[in-house]
């Protein structure tokens, strides 16, 4: 291991404090990063070049020792924290027991339970059932493939500033080209866009945007595609990369309705939002929303690869024997950690935790807003929070720029934060939802001097 730091072990047990004692990166991560550049292609990006020794609680210690504060939660996947000890000790318990014999050969418990657990805590009291596979962009294809066979139609509608994933399928129905699509056509058929009741962008502005959004929604639909034709609507309750785009309320429901009223699946992709994230279990349940089959991945299993697709049993069970899986799908050490992550949120009250963290920040970022003409908007539910940032007071031009330099200065300073946004113009906090107090306001100081350094 390259490093100077004595401890070998992460977890909640980290010293929880944001401490430099390099530049950011560090000698150390710069020669890891020369490494990479000769082994890894520059098509996988990076958010910031520092190499992760060791992680819990709130914070990244780096190889050079470097502790920094973790606002990104690895894009809302360790909501209970790295090496979450539940998630710690069970992942240790399966490997030493068996590591894979494939679901789909000779089957285990702990798929079984991860199953039964998203059939309880998913939205609705309907009978469901589960099926898992290794990523989001599975989870969101495998939904897509459901809904086609139960509903013997071809079309799939997806909106504007949607994130799906990266596999032909997904990629085709994420709305941004740069860089998920870029010279990676010709894209997956029977795709349809319809517009996001996206309040801050509509044109007739954020009180006739759910109304307008939606008549655009009909409109399309009919016109265009023929609702007897559309297998599913695919949606985030908020979205994800496309910005943390709260739609505007109602919106949903309405969906929801038109939905139900044309026999359509209605896929809630719920892999960025899910698990506690938004202050609630799914972020559908804000609306009141009960999709018809659920996405799921990301926080389920405290960073092992895991995803879900969960669905009205006779929606699921419409599916012809042995039509669904993968080698690795439910990986039993994966199921091990996603049982000791669902069982700390549990325990620990990780939902409840979540809207607190919103209670603490959402102040600090309105003060923002007040403070700097840049921040536009201020929106998110819980520990998915966002921040806007355009030219100025009256001009709402997208300013990817002023991002970019906030950005740099808080990763400067220890604090690890992450860009959104169809436009490149959002900031969003995903805090890990253990996240102490004290930790989080550090966390927010650093944020206000990148802010009043960076204007
Ligand atoms: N659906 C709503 O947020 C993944 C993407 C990072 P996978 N978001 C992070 C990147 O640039 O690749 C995501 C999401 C929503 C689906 C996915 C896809 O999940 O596990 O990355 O496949």
């Amino acid at each position: 291991m390259v490093g100077t730091y004595p401890e070998t072990q992460g977890g909640p047990s980290l010293p929880q404090r944001r401490h430099l004692v390099t530049e950011v990166p560090g000698p150390l991560s710069r020669k890891l990063l020369d490494r990479r550049a000769a082994a890894v292609p520059p098509a996988v990006g990076t958010a910031l070049p520092v190499f992760i020794e060791r992680a819990g609680g709130g914070v990244l210690v780096d190889v050079d020792g470097n502790s920094l504060i973790d606002f990104g939660s690895g894009i809302a996947v360790v909501s209970v924290g790295n090496a979450a000890p539940a998630v710690a000790s069970r992942v240790a318990e399966q490997v030493a027991r068996f590591t894979h014999t494939c679901f789909m050969v000779t089957p285990y418990e702990g798929y079984v339970a991860v199953c039964e657990h998203l059939n309880r805590l998913t939205p609705g009291g309907h009978e469901k059932r589960s099926m898992l596979v290794n990523s989001g962009a599975e989870a969101v294809e495998n939904a897509v493939k459901v809904a086609r066979a139960y509903t013997r139609r071809p079309a799939v509608v997806a909106f504007e500033h949607a994130y799906h994933g990266r596999t032909l399928l997904t990629m085709t129905l994420t709305a941004k080209n740069r860089p998920y699509k870029q010279s990676f056509g010709p894209y997956a058929p029977e795709v349809y866009r319809v517009p996001m009741a996206y309040p801050f962008r509509w044109p007739g502005g954020p009180q006739r945007c759910a109304d307008e959004a939606y008549q655009r929604f009909v409109d399309v639909v009919g016109t265009q595609v023929g609702a007897e034709n559309v297998a599913c609507v695919v949606v985030e309750p908020i979205q994800g990369e496309g910005g943390f785009v709260v739609p505007a309320e109602g919106f949903l429901p309405r969906i929801g309705d038109f939905c139900r009223e044309h026999g359509i699946v209605l896929v809630a992709d719920e892999v960025q939002t899910g698990f506690g994230r938004t202050g609630a279990w799914f972020a559908s349940e804000h609306e009141g929303l009960v999709p018809d089959v659920v996405a799921t991945a990301k926080g389920i299993a405290g960073g092992l690869p895991l995803g879900g697709v969960t669905g009205r049993a006779e929606i699921m069970d419409a599916v012809h024997v042995s039509g669904l899986g993968g080698t690795f799908g439910g990986n039993p050490v994966a199921c091990a950690a996603a049982l000791g992550a669902i069982e700390t949120i549990e325990r620990d009250g990780l939902v409840d935790r979540a809207r607190h963290i919103g209670e603490v920040m959402l102040p600090r970022l309105r003060t923002l807003a007040e403070r700097h003409d840049v921040v536009g908007d201020v929106r998110g539910r819980g520990a998915m929070l966002a921040v806007e940032l355009v030219a100025g007071r009256d001009d709402r031009t997208p300013n990817p720029a002023a991002v970019a330099d906030v950005v740099r200065r808080c990763h400067a300073d220890g604090l690890v934060v992450l860009t959104a946004g169809t436009y490149g113009n959002v900031l969003r906090f995903l805090p890990p939802l253990v996240i102490g107090d004290e930790l989080l306001a550090d966390g927010l100081d650093v944020l206000d001097a990148a802010f009043a350094a960076a204007s």
